[in-house]
């Protein structure tokens, strides 16, 4: 044999011994799936064995939070490592991602990773940074799903988007790969308005769900709670949310009634009986109950509920909700199992980083509502499970303070590869090693962040959430909401208060704890250099 062969051919052979070195990394981010959701976190209302798996095998973080809790915003702070006022992208309604600017993907690129994206971007731009990408459009769609190609052409997929989406990203894996990849699965479950799998679509159907204990917040000392408009009472559709629908004729009209139609009129002729079967005699029966002219105008704000009939409908609707987006749910549950079981079984878990998350919380009826955007926990916190490569020893729960900013340069440092100096997460290795943890590692541990920063910027829009930032310590918080008609501080013990229905801003008593959270904010806001302070 001529040398040169040789030498060619040790190389060849040596490619996947030197790409096994470093770790895959598949992150599975969905869309509003909330640790209530998660029995890992939660077991009150459902049960998701595939992610509980993740956690079983691997690590817990028990205090995950968003820098800014809504869709494009999130995706941002994940791809840059960066808070929302440095990569731009502030908001889902004027944004558009620059994506010319530094991102993780690109720099594991150029770190010598094969990077691949596939389900919901929105961030309006062309993903960069992905040697191959396949995205929904804008929100997507739950049926027969549109895609958009890296060629600009789109095309439908038959089926259901959350098994679509890992079917695309397993047959991406199975192509085979000489470096390591760094996979992004993006799910559109569990987003508004929780459409379920047909196969699905009967189940949780017995189960009466336990109303949250704030679910009947007055919003007292709290004026943007009180302004806001996502109360599953008054502003939850009951042709799109909760799919009281007959046919046009029959069904009156609502403001979100047209947009159900559209998402409902994706199915096959065939399919749709199927979803007919179901939620049609459901939406007769609820019509005969209450009358056709009845909460076709929002039900009235909680606050003023005065007839047991208003209750019943409220509770009925909270129900329904839960019921729909357990399905969704659970479709999701199982086709994570999916790709576990896959990566099982090509021998790929043990050099694979399978993060879980999503890319904010929402709320389950707390606070009455449904959404996300507040700065309370159920939607600062977002849930985060992790199976780790073989190398990365702990296991269970973590409980120091991370976010959404932390996951870039995780990945960059998992692949070895150098953290900027201008990103502004913490890479979480060092909590990652366990008991090979070194003296360094140990060292970041002890000086570990003590709070968290958040600014939430989208207003006006839907939903009327002001916009507002904040900082969160392991024990309270501080919120500062801001705008043209408002101008509120407010204040926590989560230890005291969990629900946060009492403002503790300016009582008495509390004047040196918040002035030292005063302190500490102006702090953070210099660290991430915030303008607006
Ligand atoms: C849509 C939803 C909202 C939701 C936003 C943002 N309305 O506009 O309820 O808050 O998305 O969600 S809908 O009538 O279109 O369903 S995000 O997760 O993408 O940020
Ligand atoms: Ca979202």
């Amino acid at each position: 044999m001529k040398r040169e062969t040789s030498l060619l051919l040790m190389a060849v052979a040596q490619t996947p011994l030197l790409a096994q070195a470093r770790a895959n990394i598949i992150y599975i981010m969905t869309d509003d799936h909330t640790a209530q959701m998660m029995s890992c976190y939660d077991t009150r209302f459902v049960e998701t064995p595939n992610l509980d798996r993740i956690a079983r095998d691997g690590v817990r973080f028990t205090h995950s939070y968003v820098a800014n809790s809504l869709s494009g915003p999130s995706r941002a702070c994940m791809l840059t490592g960066k808070h929302s006022h440095k990569n731009g992208f502030t908001n889902n309604e004027h944004g558009i991602f620059d994506g010319s600017q530094q991102t993780m993907p690109k720099l594991l690129q150029a770190a010598g990773y094969e990077t691949c994206l596939i389900g919901k971007w929105h961030l309006v731009s062309t993903p960069t940074g992905f040697d191959h990408w396949e995205i929904l459009p804008g929100q997507g769609d739950y049926y027969n799903p549109v895609f958009i190609h890296q060629d600009g052409t789109r095309a439908a997929d038959s089926g259901y988007v959350t098994r679509i989406i890992t079917d695309k990203a397993l047959q991406w894996i199975e192509k085979g790969h000489e470096k390591p990849f760094a996979l992004f699965i993006h799910h559109k479950a569990c987003h508004r308005a929780w459409l379920p799998a047909l196969e699905d679509i009967r189940l949780y159907e017995d189960k009466t769900f336990t109303l949250p204990a704030n679910f009947h917040d007055d919003y007292a000392t709290r004026e943007a709670a009180a302004k806001t408009e996502m109360e599953i009472g008054k502003d939850m559709d009951i042709v799109y949310d909760t799919k009281m629908f007959v046919s046009p004729e029959e069904t009156p009209r609502t403001r979100l009634s047209g947009s159900y139609q559209g998402m409902i009129g994706r199915l096959s002729k065939a399919e749709r009986k199927q979803y007919d079967d179901f939620y049609v005699p459901l939406s007769r029966a609820f019509y005969e109950k209450w009358g056709k002219d009845y909460n076709f105008l929002p039900l009235q704000a909680q606050s003023s509920i005065g007839g047991s009939r208003d209750a019943e409908l409220l509770e009925w609707k909270y129900q329904r909700y839960m019921r729909d987006y357990a399905k969704v749910v659970h479709a999701l549950d199982q086709e994570v199992g999916r790709v576990l079981d896959y990566l099982e079984e090509k021998g790929l878990l043990d050099n694979t980083l399978v993060v879980y998350t999503s890319d904010q919380g929402f709320y389950m009826g707390e606070h009455g509502w449904f959404d996300k955007r507040f700065m309370y926990e159920e939607s600062l916190s977002t849930p985060l499970v992790m199976r780790l490569p073989k190398g990365l020893e702990r296991r269970g729960d973590i409980d120091e303070m991370v976010q959404n900013i932390d996951y870039a340069p995780t990945f960059l440092d998992l692949a070895g590869a150098p953290i900027p100096d201008d990103i502004q997460g913490v890479s979480l290795l060092p909590l990652l090693r366990g008991r090979t943890a070194t003296a360094a590692d140990k060292q970041v541990i002890k000086n570990w962040r003590e709070a968290i920063y958040y600014h939430y910027y989208e207003y006006p829009a839907e939903h009327d959430v002001r916009r507002h930032y904040g900082i969160r310590t392991d024990r309270y918080k501080l919120m500062h909401f801001y705008g043209h008609d408002v101008n509120a501080w407010e204040l926590f013990d989560l230890k005291q208060d969990p629900h946060e229905l009492h403002n503790l801003y300016g009582q008495p008593g509390y004047e040196a704890l918040q002035r030292q959270l005063h302190h500490q904010l102006e702090l953070l806001q210099i660290q991430y250099d915030d303008p607006q302070r």
